[in-house]
């Protein structure tokens, strides 16, 4: 961590061109921990970017997506830097800010989980919504807003209860949950600071995308996770929630080169980024068993829905309501077709090898596991 001392916000003075600036190629991404936080940081890495990410001070390692990155940097010959920071602390953003002085910020950090977010409504707004507030103002602060280009990670949630599909950047929002609703405050003062400022401010509103490095209270790694226990005969049956939501899941590999691409262009715009396809969990529970070569037969309706091995009549997957929400999304279908156009993004991995990829990874990891114990 670099001395306070030394860092003089309001130093930055006789900037470059913003052309120039862009060229510098210095990324700061918050959430850099995560998911799409971990693939987004391969990616500039491999692109020659100089990246910097903010990190929450843990008791225990929150770097395991990030660790193999420090390796392959000595190889690289890469930066990859991170400084300690949370999205609810102003001053300490816009130290940050000074010490990087990045061309590209990634707003990826967030309260991501949806069912979190009706216990933890309060702090949910503070860093989802506000927290973008604070690193936009961060921006400002340091006098780098005609100069730094900024992408905010918003989210299909913002359709919520929007019935009409497929959903894209003209649809209106209706969010359902105190996540989605503090993402419309981030989404709107994205582009509110465009608008005001000029500063080159994009929103990607993204479907959601999924990998093995996915959170595994999410619902597609939560099933994975247990389709490979359950076949090492770890766990004895899967509980789930709504079977009959819907998502357009892709890989969050591909949502992240969408990202970049935002950032590359002439003008700021907001993009959906999506598939174009729409499963129920209950397919992604059947495909997710499928690799392990079972087939799952339902019976029952509602939370006493069961789905059971087809050949052994044994009970895989139950309905638990403790994982019901209080309001739910029930269907989300992007159309991507803005972002095909203009920024010439392509997902590339379909559905059925999305969730081939996560149910392998997670054998593998299980296995491993089981080894270590013994
Ligand atoms: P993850 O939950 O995997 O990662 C969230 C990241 O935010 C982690 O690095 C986490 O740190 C960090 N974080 C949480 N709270 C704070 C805070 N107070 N200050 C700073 N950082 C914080 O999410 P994803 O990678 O899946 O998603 C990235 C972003 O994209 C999120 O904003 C999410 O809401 C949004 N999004 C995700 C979609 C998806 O399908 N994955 C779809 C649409 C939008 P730590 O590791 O310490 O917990
Ligand atoms: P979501 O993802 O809420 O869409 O938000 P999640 O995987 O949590 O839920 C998807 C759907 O599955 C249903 N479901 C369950 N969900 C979880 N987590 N656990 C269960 O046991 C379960 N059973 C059924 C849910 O009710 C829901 O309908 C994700 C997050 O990454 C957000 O940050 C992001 O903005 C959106 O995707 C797009």
């Amino acid at each position: 961590m670099a001395s306070l001392a030394k860092i003089t916000p309001f130093s930055l003075r006789n900037l470059p061109s913003p052309a120039e600036w862009h060229e510098r190629k210095v990324a700061l991404i918050s959430g850099v921990t995560g998911q799409d936080g971990s693939y987004l940081t391969e990616l500039l890495l491999e692109k020659g970017y100089e990246v910097h990410g903010i990190i929450r001070r843990s008791s225990s390692f929150n770097t395991s997506r990030i660790n193999h990155l420090f390796f392959d940097m000595h190889e690289r010959k890469n930066k990859f830097e991170l400084h300690h920071g949370d999205l609810s602390d102003s001053t300490n953003l816009v130290y940050i800010m000074a010490k990087v002085q990045p061309s590209e910020i990634y707003n990826l950090g967030a309260q991501s989980h949806v069912k979190v977010s009706f216990d933890m409504a309060e702090y949910t707004g503070d860093v989802d919504a506000l927290g973008t507030l604070r690193l936009l103002d961060a921006v400002r602060t340091c006098g780098l807003q005609d100069h730094v280009r900024f992408y905010q990670a918003s989210t299909s949630e913002l359709y919520g209860l929007v019935q009409s599909v497929p959903q894209d950047e003209d649809t209106p929002f209706y969010p359902r949950s105190p996540y989605g609703v503090a993402k419309l405050y981030g989404f709107w003062i994205t582009k509110n600071y465009r608008e005001a400022y000029n500063m080159y401010a994009c929103n990607g509103i993204l479907f959601n995308h999924e990998s093995p490095r996915r959170g595994r209270t999410f619902v597609t790694r939560k099933i994975t996770r247990a389709v490979a226990d359950i076949s090492l005969g770890k766990q004895g049956c899967l509980y789930l929630g709504n079977l009959d939501a819907r998502r357009d899941w892709g890989h969050a590999r591909d949502y992240v080169e969408g990202m970049w691409r935002m950032l590359q262009q002439d003008t700021p715009e907001d993009f959906v980024l999506a598939t174009g396809e729409m499963h129920y969990v209950r397919e992604f529970v059947e495909k997710a068993f499928r690799v392990i070569g079972v087939e799952i037969k339902w019976s029952g309706k509602g939370v006493e829905e069961i789905g059971k091995d087809s050949q052994t009549d044994r009970i895989l997957v139950r309905v638990d309501p403790k994982y019901f929400r209080p309001a739910e999304v029930e269907q989300l279908l992007g159309r991507p077709t803005k972002a095909e156009r203009v920024l010439g993004w392509k997902r590339r991995a379909d559905f059925d090898a999305l969730v081939k990829e996560m149910v392998e990874a997670d054998l593998e990891s299980s296995k491993s596991l089981v080894e270590d114990h013994n």
